[in-house]
């Protein structure tokens, strides 16, 4: 059974999500970042890792895309021109979207008091409003950014998208960037990943 290390309420919600996609049994840990247990599995003491048969992967896209090509499912295959274009959001999401939302949070519980930056908040939350907007025209008729294939892409916007919640990012009231964010939360494996997460608090 895979095993995630991890407290819930970070990016491994991106691995439990997949792992409720692909109807894989796993069991989580909930260690916290910058623990010992994480250090000693991963130098940056950061989560989530992922344990498959006691191989250790760290990095959250690095997980998803091993376990989406591993079980064929969620993703497009490798060498292909919509695996390009899938892996276009995902670093699209990663950079624009997750890098205004880490910088946000960077500087307002994680880095050491002292050499924290309040003021970036602003510009962060109007990267983030500019990379919807983007995320609006980079977005075709479909339901999901590749379409109508539901993938790991999907996933890592979708987690951006409830981090902006968390973190209080302005968000579309409506329009086809709200109807996106809501449809994904609409899936069965969104809501049962909700619901570990929220047992975990
Ligand atoms: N790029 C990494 C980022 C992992 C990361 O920064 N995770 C946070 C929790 S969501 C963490 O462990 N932070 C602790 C720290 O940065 O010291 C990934 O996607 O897995």
């Amino acid at each position: 059974m895979y095993k995630i290390v991890g407290f819930p309420r970070t990016r491994a919600m991106r691995v439990m999500w997949l792992l409720e996609e692909l109807g894989e049994p796993y069991e989580i840990d909930p260690a916290m970042p910058q623990s010992e247990t994480v250090r000693k599995l991963d130098p940056g003491g950061k989560v989530p890792i992922l344990l498959d048969h006691g191989n250790v992967i760290t990095e959250s896209v690095a997980i998803c895309t091993y376990l989406a090509d591993k079980h064929g499912q969620f993703t497009f295959p490798a060498g292909t021109l919509e695996r390009a274009r899938q892996d276009s959001f995902t670093q699209f999401a990663v950079d624009v979207l997750e890098g205004a939302l880490w910088t946000a949070s960077k500087n307002t519980f994680i880095l050491p008091e002292d050499i924290r930056v309040p003021e970036i908040k602003d510009t962060c939350r109007k990267e983030f409003r500019h990379g919807l907007d983007i995320l609006q025209q980079k977005l075709g008729d479909g339901p999901y950014a590749m379409g109508e294939t539901f993938t790991l892409a999907d996933i890592i916007i979708g987690h951006c998208s409830g981090w902006a919640v968390v973190a209080k990012f302005d968000l579309p009231q409506d329009g086809p960037v709200y109807d996106y964010f809501k449809r994904l939360r609409e899936r069965p494996a969104f809501k049962a990943m909700k619901a570990k997460v929220d047992a975990a608090q």
